[in-house]
């Protein structure tokens, strides 16, 4: 369990504004008449008490109140050139942010829980108690505004009226924070009073970047108030540390569903896209990967695009599953994006009539950015996110510095993408039957695979490992990640797996709508398939054809082969899709090297599994059922026809 506001709330406790007259006075003192005019129109008492204390700890030269209205948009973005936090770029609307250099990721190490003695916090997560956080926040928040402006934004994460979508503050003295709000999020100015009575919570998120020097990234921290859905942050830029209506807050709706959600409520790293099948039906997908495997492709790859980050899913009054994406904007990384692999993404990008923020990439003597893997043409010189680079160029350890960062990002509306589906805005979201999970995965797992049961599915996510990416700070090596969602998941890991049991085996689920769940892998390499190189086994334009196999598998109109890790696809109907999707020749060959299942690798994948979660408590039995089952099937299989089974003895078993 996880009580709620049994405790001091940090913002009050310091600020020490406590009733609405003293912060009308705070509000008087630090805003002009038109901003304090704007700030009239939010009466919720407790909304006006928070800011009303951030603007006393934060000490602002001024406030700025954002309405959400076009001017007062205009504002923030003149004011993130004005202060050097943006610069624009040759195109219309754009404009490049740098973030230090050696904050390109999120600063795992120096992010915490607030938590008291009592509370769970997940074992991959630090915490900091409660006093330890009130003097670091007194430290270094007290006075960090002095010269600045507050920027006081109010916005929905989901859409408007929906029950799952959760209000949220986000004040911050950074206009590029922001900026990337307005873009990433709804504002809801008008309905923030509305929505907040109706739903009965909102979040809270204070931000500064302080002096934004290298030698204070030490002194950065991100903090985390469970128990008041309240974010602390400074001495950083990176929007994973900054613009905590992001990740941040993407945490307490993860509590929210796991401790308040009653198995009917998920919160989850998911893009949300939808694939148009026969006869003009489109079946909704929702599909969890790690940060920098490839979930935007998948996104993009849909034919209807909701979403590429987040999602929150309910069980609705209809018995379906109905998912909505808190965010209405990308926050993409670039690496690898490219015409052949993302059209739409590239348009969008290279083509007038779109505002993006670019951030950590390289902007040549044109003012045009360039990127690792997007097949174009590259300049030799340029300014990116270490300064002045140069071809060839290496660190102090010899190594060659990229001409963009891996973790270089693209930030823009989703309505600037060919594919947005209208449906985004739908507040009773879009009816969901497949979810997938994926890793980066070179050596063991299929292309695709669908769970027998939705509690094996629970499994399949439970079991997603994949190779370390450039999102976090430091990070190196393979690693297990449970859900793609383990770094967001505050609490313990056994409670949030006995929610997905409970949610996605629900009874309320009608039978017709109940879920499909599949593991995907586009990583596998010819090396771990009996060739010699490192390359793919597969390219990104195939993801269609796996997406399309599983609306298909969706809607009963393809057959099987059954297996101890779930059921596979057969050669003809993958042939019939590559041909008739993707225009592409799929031969036995490679459907044989993608679907035979290499016994030992999984055995030793699901014992890995095992020894782990045997490592954490009160985690349910039934996923330690399942993994063993798997295993003994595996073995058996293995007696039979030997260590690589091929998809045709599955059939044959
Ligand atoms: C991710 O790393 O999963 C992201 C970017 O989506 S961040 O905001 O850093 O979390
Ligand atoms: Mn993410």
């Amino acid at each position: 369990m996880l009580k709620m506001a049994d405790n001091t709330e940090l913002l009050t406790g310091i600020g020490a504004i406590t009733t609405l007259e003293k912060a009308d006075d705070v509000f008087r003192q630090f805003m002009d008449d038109t901003q304090y005019g704007k700030m009239s129109r939010i009466s919720t008492p407790d909304v006006r008490i928070k800011i009303a204390n951030a603007i006393r700890i934060c000490r602002p030269e001024s406030v700025f109140i954002n309405s959400g209205s076009e001017a007062d948009r205009q504002y923030i973005r003149k004011l993130s050139l004005d202060k050097g936090e943006e610069n624009p770029l040759a195109m219309a609307d754009h404009t490049i942010h740098f973030d230090l250099a050696k904050e390109q990721g999120r600063i795992v190490d120096r992010t915490f829980y607030i938590a008291d003695p009592e509370e769970h916090i997940s074992s991959l997560a630090n915490r900091m108690d409660r006093p330890t956080a009130a003097e670091l926040i007194q430290t270094h928040l007290s006075g960090i505004m002095a010269d600045m402006t507050m920027i006081v934004g109010f916005y929905m994460r989901g859409p408007v009226g929906s029950p799952v979508s959760n209000p949220a503050l986000e004040i911050t003295s950074s206009a590029y924070v922001s900026h990337s709000a307005e873009i990433l999020y709804r504002n809801a100015f008008d309905d923030f009073d509305a929505q907040v009575a109706d739903l009965g919570h909102f979040f809270t998120n204070v931000h500064s970047e302080g002096f934004n020097r290298d030698e204070d990234l030490p002194d950065a921290r991100v903090l985390m108030d469970r128990k008041f859905q309240t974010t602390f942050s400074w001495k950083c830029t990176y929007a994973g540390n900054t613009l905590l209506l992001k990740k941040g807050n993407h945490r307490f709706a993860v509590d929210k569903a796991v401790y308040q959600g009653q198995g009917k409520e998920l919160a989850e790293h998911m893009f949300i896209t939808g694939i148009q099948g026969p006869g003009n039906r489109v079946t909704w997908f929702a599909g969890a990967a790690p940060s920098g495997c490839g979930k935007t492709t998948t996104a993009m790859a849909g034919t209807w695009f909701v979403g590429d980050d987040l999602a929150q899913m309910w069980i609705a009054e209809d018995q379906t599953i109905r998912s909505i994406n808190p965010e209405c904007g990308i926050f993409g990384i670039v690496e690898d994006v490219n015409r052949e692999g993302d059209p739409m993404l590239i348009d969008a990008l290279r083509n007038p009539g779109c505002e993006v923020i670019w951030s950590n990439v390289l902007i040549d003597d044109q003012q045009i950015p360039h990127w690792v893997g997007n097949n174009e043409p590259h300049p030799d010189c340029g300014i990116n996110f270490q300064g002045k680079w140069e071809k060839g160029m290496t660190d102090s350890n010899g190594k060659a510095i990229p001409l963009s960062h891996p973790n270089a990002r693209c930030t823009l509306a989703s309505t600037a993408l060919k594919n947005f589906s209208d449906e985004s805005e739908n507040r009773n979201g879009v009816i969901t039957r497949v979810f997938t999970y994926s890793g980066r995965d070179a050596d063991t797992m299929p292309p695709v695979w669908v769970a027998k049961s939705s509690d094996h599915g629970v499994v399949i996510g439970a079991s997603i490992v994949s190779a370390a990416t450039a999102t976090e700070v430091g990070a190196t090596g393979i690693k297990r990640a449970p859900w793609a969602n383990a770094p967001f998941i505050p609490g313990a890991l056994g409670d949030y797996m006995d929610a997905q049991f409970r949610f996605f085996g629900n009874p309320d689920i009608a039978m017709t709508h109940r879920p499909v769940m599949a593991g995907l892998n586009y990583f596998l390499t010819h090396e771990a398939r009996g060739g010699d190189s490192k390359k793919l086994l597969g390219e990104k334009r195939d993801v269609k054809v796996w997406l399309s196999w599983l609306e298909r598998y969706a809607h009963n109109e393809v057959s099987a082969i059954e297996t101890p890790i779930g059921n596979l696809p057969e050669f003809g109907d993958l042939r019939d899709l590559f041909n008739g999707i993707i225009g592409k020749t799929y031969d036995q060959e490679l459907y044989t090297k993608q679907f035979s299942l290499y016994t030992s690798n999984i055995i030793g994948r699901i014992e890995l599994q095992e020894t782990a979660y045997a490592k954490e408590e009160n985690i349910p039995q039934r996923l330690f059922d399942i993994l063993s089952e798997q295993k003994t099937g595996l073995e058996k299989l293995r007696e039979r026809f030997g260590e690589i089974i091929t998809p045709d003895q599955l059939t044959k078993a």
